[in-house]
């Protein structure tokens, strides 16, 4: 290594110059060796194994790898119900007629430009999606007690408000619903959070285990966050009744604990806006505090677009001004600010009447097509005389059926039929259509009367 006498710098003295002259000299012949030891260097190109040799190849994301999966199929009659992404009767995804209008709007108007939002988002983006999931009355709101960010669909503001929560909140376990949505327990444990889980989905009647649920939130430590799915739970379509939401709401005021609703599925579960924001509504009328994650990838189609937001409803505005200027502080190094494009569609649809009417047509009748698939394939059961009660195919909301097939019955579905499903048995409903629900029932009819 010859840098440390390097005589180029011009502050060196004419003694260091010589001697850095003479070392060279005496080292010329290494010089090429000095260039080999480059090329033999870990990162550089021409010899020596990678400095990654030793990663193990990673298995695939148990949702998204059934995409993958299923694209490597080339069976014609193959069946994506795997990841859930809403398809039309003819098996297509839809882009919505009121995001076309949307988006010609925003492609008309020349004066937009293409700048950095600030770091929370689109402003009126946020005022209008902190209206549409907490209600155009809500007192939060008028008391200017609530702050939004715009994030990266649902997944991004859960993980922005668990690492929140993991730098300001004093409580750091976050308890999830057993089972869950897979990513729950990866996104909250990289924010910094501890995971937990609360029971609430009993195998034996397919519905919901709501003593367990009592139970575990009321040994959990006070303070303790507990995630809420606020409507269509995710995989088991189970969801608590109102009666059981206020009870829930009851316990957990009672103990300090903190909700934070995650509400991926706002009008899918009933078709109403209105009716599947209630348990969040429930729990901001009673003055108390939680956050709440929102994702547009469902209800307005916007998958890609990755758009969403977080709210923090707070005590008081001078609270919820402190919280913003902190969650600034946690979106600048992750992703600096959010994308444009998708929220300001969100923000044409949501500050027009019209559109927003039309939007509220056209997310019920997605709503309607995954009812009327259920519908469908439970009479298509029972039309083969399947044994088993499919009953909870119907009885479960949103986008997915828990069918309760077993790990081994779905990958025989997907070698003999051509079906991909997750290996938990979780159906998207959203994926099927009248054309291949006959399909899905022989696979189901076969799985159950024989022996896999
Ligand atoms: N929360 C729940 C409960 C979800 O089911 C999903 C998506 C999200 C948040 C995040 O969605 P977003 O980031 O796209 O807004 N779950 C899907 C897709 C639909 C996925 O796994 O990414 C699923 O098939 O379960």
């Amino acid at each position: 290594m010859t840098t440390e006498f390097s005589s180029s710098s011009s502050s060196s003295s004419p003694s260091d110059r010589r001697i850095g002259a003479l070392l060279r000299h005496l080292t010329a012949g290494s010089d090429s060796d000095n260039l080999s030891s480059v090329y033999a260097s870990p990162t550089s190109g021409a010899t020596g194994g990678s400095v990654f040799a030793h990663l193990v190849q990673a298995p695939e994301d148990p949702i998204l790898g059934v995409t993958v999966a299923y694209n490597k199929d080339p069976s014609p009659v193959k069946l994506n119900l795997g990841v859930g992404a809403y398809r039309t009767e003819e098996g297509k995804p839809l882009v919505l007629n009121v995001v076309r209008k949307a988006e010609q709007q925003l492609i008309n108007d020349r004066t937009r430009i293409k700048e950095y939002l600030p770091i929370v988002g689109l402003v009126e983006f946020n005022k209008l999606s902190a209206k549409l999931i907490l209600g155009a009355d809500s007192p939060a709101i008028r008391e200017n007690r609530v702050t939004t960010v715009e994030c990266l669909s649902g997944t991004g503001s859960l993980r922005v408000g668990g690492e929140f929560l993991a730098k300001h909140y004093h409580q750091k376990t976050i308890y999830i619903t057993q089972p869950t949505w897979g990513n729950h327990p990866k996104i909250f444990t990289l924010a910094g959070l501890t995971v937990k889980t609360y029971r609430y989905y009993d195998p034996s009647t397919r519905g919901l285990n709501f003593q367990g649920l009592l139970e575990d939130l009321g040994a959990a430590p006070p303070g303790s966050i507990v995630l809420l799915h606020a409507c269509a739970h995710n995989p088991t379509g189970v969801d608590p009744t109102i009666q059981q939401w206020e009870q829930i709401r009851q316990l957990m005021r009672s103990k300090g604990l903190m909700p934070f609703f995650d509400s991926a599925y706002q009008g899918f579960a009933s078709g109403s806006l209105d009716t599947d924001a209630k348990p969040i509504r429930m729990f901001v009328a009673d003055g108390g505090e939680c956050l709440v994650a929102q994702s547009y990838a469902k209800n307005m189609g916007l998958y890609g677009e990755r758009v969403g937001a977080l709210s923090i409803v707070c005590k008081s505005s001078d609270v919820a001004g402190r919280v913003e200027s902190q969650l600034k502080l946690v979106i600048r190094p992750m992703y600096s600010s959010p994308p444009i494009h998708g929220a300001s569609i969100v923000a044409v649809i949501l500050r027009d009447r019209n559109l927003f009417n039309e939007w509220t047509l056209e997310l019920k009748a997605m709503a309607d097509r995954i009812i009327s698939m259920r519908k469908q394939l439970f009479e298509a059961l029972r039309t083969r005389g399947t044994p088993g009660d499919w009953s909870h195919i119907i009885k479960q909301i949103g986008m997915f059926t828990f069918t309760g097939l077993n790990p081994a019955q779905v990958s025989y579905m997907t070698k003999e039929y051509h079906i991909y499903m997750t290996s938990d048995g979780r159906i998207s409903m959203a994926g099927l259509s009248s054309k291949t629900v006959p399909h899905l029932a022989d696979a189901i009819h076969a799985v159950a009367t024989k022996t896999v």
